[in-house]
Order: structure tokens, then C-alpha cells, then sequence
């Protein structure tokens, strides 16, 4: 396999690298992370204090200490919630440069079904969660597609608990909040089967781009770069017609375009060093030239990489 780096190329990802957002995970065991509190919502140990052993309490526990080590944000730390009353617990995100954006935390929730006191995450005003108010007692995962706002530069995410006048128990307790990107391959390249083969693996404190299965000895470009929303103000996919292939598309904004030859048994690589792009996310697609065929461009299906 052909494999280079380019000095250049790494220079450019660094300084890029700087200014994108990174994922997010917090486990609220070192503070509140850049989320905000109104309401009822405190961030602290829970020590398992039982609704219904508290006056004009009623229902389950809450936790001892947090999903993760001893930190969560619960609805009153050692105590029931208030009645009437509406607790947001926020945070707003850039996704502009997300692809496949999923929101996930662990949540402890005792208020006893949704008809009366709402668990709900409230995401650029809509709805996109609510809770049953049962967890048995237990952090469970939950998982949220906010692929809808991706390429969004600020999404508020909201943890909104709204109670009534009646009926106080424990309450909603959140740990381990993190936002992810998609990781893999994502659109189409041409629609005339000869697609070939994208893949990433790590060597060591490299990152590898792997091209397969296509023609051997041909020019292939590898296009890099951190956003697949846009490029120069024009939406992908972007379809080749202008090559003569409407059928074919280009699925990422290449920062980066590097140009290698396939080998003998049509392989590719190209290596990095991924380090400096820890917490970010790569898109990268392969286009295989073949001047004179039929068919003169062969493309991958894109690739996105969170590393
Ligand atoms: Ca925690
Ligand atoms: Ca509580």
C-alpha cells in the first residue's frame, strides 16, 4: 500500500482543530460543567433519602451518590421536590459542525408517571423526551437522536422538571450527560455499483484511511475535513453533473484534498497523527479516477471518524 503524511496537512488540522467544538461529557464530579440551574434542580451527593418516609412525602428512594463516583444533579439533594414548580437544568451547544448528533445521560426518576409532575428534555423548544416517572429505582440510560439540529450553532438543551400542587416525591436525578457524533459511514457515492471500500483503523498514535476494493494503479484523491453540511455555501451531497455523473456525490467539505496512486492489488492508505485531533470529528471520502473508461470516477460512500 501507498502511505505518505504530509507536514502541511497536519499543520493545517492543528490550527482547524483549535476552534472546532469537541464532544461533551461531563459527569458533575467536578461542578455543573456550563450547565445552569433554576428550580429545584441541585447539584450534589443524594445520600438515599425515601419519599415515603418523609413528612408529606410519598413514593421511592433517590440515589446514593451519583451514577458516576458521588455527583449528580437531582431535583433537591436529600429531599422531595417542590410542589408547583418548573426546574430547568440547561446547557447550549454548537452542533454546527455535527453529523448523527445523539444526546445521552443517566437518569433516577421517581414522580410517580408524567400525567401530573413532566420529566421532559426540551431541546430549541421541542419536546424530545418524556419521562414514564419510574426508573425502578435505578440510573438508566437514555438516549436521544438530535440529529435533527445538526449544523445548528446553538442548541439548548433543557432537563425541564414541572410539578403540581400535589403528591411530592424524590424527584429526577441526571448524571453522566454527553453529547455524540455519528461515527462511520454515512451517504452514497455513485450509484453504479462499483463503489469501493472506505475504512479507518488506528496504528499506534496514527490514524489510517484505508481505500479497497477498486481499480489498481489509478490516481485516487482523498478529500478531508470537518464539516459534511455545507461547501462554499452550497449544501451536500453535492452530485458530480458537471463530470458527466449526476449519479455520483461529494459528501464532505475537503479542507484537505491528497492525492495518492492505488497499488497493484487497488489498495490506498493514508496515515496521520491523531492526537492533535482528539475530541473532534474527520470526514473523509475517496474518489478513484479511471481517464478514458466509461465510467471515469469511482467514489466511496462517505466516512465520518470521532477521534
Ligand atoms: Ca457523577
Ligand atoms: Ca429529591
Amino acid at each position: 500500500m501507498h502511505s505518505f503524511r504530509t507536514p502541511l496537512f497536519a499543520a493545517v488540522f492543528t490550527i482547524a482543530a483549535a476552534t472546532l467544538p469537541a464532544q461533551f461529557f461531563t459527569d458533575f464530579e467536578n461542578g455543573a460543567d456550563g450547565f445552569s440551574a433554576t428550580g429545584d434542580w441541585q447539584l450534589g451527593s443524594p445520600i438515599g433519602v425515601v419519599g415515603s418516609q418523609l413528612p408529606n412525602g410519598f413514593g421511592g428512594p433517590e440515589p446514593v451518590g451519583g451514577f458516576s463516583g458521588q455527583n449528580c444533579f437531582g431535583t433537591v439533594i436529600g429531599g422531595l421536590h417542590s410542589p408547583s414548580t418548573v426546574s430547568t437544568l440547561s446547557r447550549t451547544f454548537d452542533f454546527s459542525s455535527s453529523h448523527g448528533t445523539t444526546l445521552h445521560y443517566r437518569e433516577w426518576l421517581e414522580s410517580g408517571g408524567n400525567s401530573f409532575d413532566r420529566a421532559q428534555v426540551i431541546v430549541n423548544g421541542n419536546v424530545e423526551y418524556l419521562g414514564d416517572g419510574d426508573s425502578n429505582s435505578a440510573f438508566r440510560l437514555v438516549s436521544l437522536d438530535l440529529s435533527a439540529y445538526d449544523g445548528l450553532a446553538s442548541v439548548v438543551v433543557e432537563f425541564v422538571f414541572s410539578t403540581t400542587g400535589v403528591v411530592e416525591r424524590v424527584g429526577w436525578y441526571v448524571d453522566d450527560v454527553g453529547i455524540n457524533v455519528a461515527n462511520g459511514p454515512f451517504g452514497a457515492g455513485c450509484s453504479d455499483g462499483q463503489i469501493p471500500d472506505i475504512a479507518f483503523s488506528r496504528n499506534g498514535s496514527l490514524g489510517v484511511i484505508d481505500l479497497s476494493s477498486t481499480l489498481a494503479n489509478r490516481p485516487a484523491a482523498l478529500m478531508l475535513g470537518f464539516d459534511n453540511l455545507t461547501w462554499g455555501g452550497q449544501p451536500l451531497p453535492f452530485a458530480l453533473t458537471a463530470f458527466g455523473r449526476p449519479d455520483c456525490f461529494i459528501l464532505v467539505n475537503p479542507l484537505a484534498n491528497l492525492l495518492v496512486w492505488t497499488d497493484a492489488s487497488g489498495n490506498a492508505s493514508y496515515s496521520f497523527q491523531a492526537g492533535p485531533l482528539s475530541g473532534v470529528t474527520l470526514f473523509c471520502q475517496w474518489i478513484v479516477a479511471d481517464p478514458g473508461a466509461a465510467h471515469e470516477l469511482h467514489v466511496t460512500s462517505g466516512l465520518a471518524v470521532s477521534l
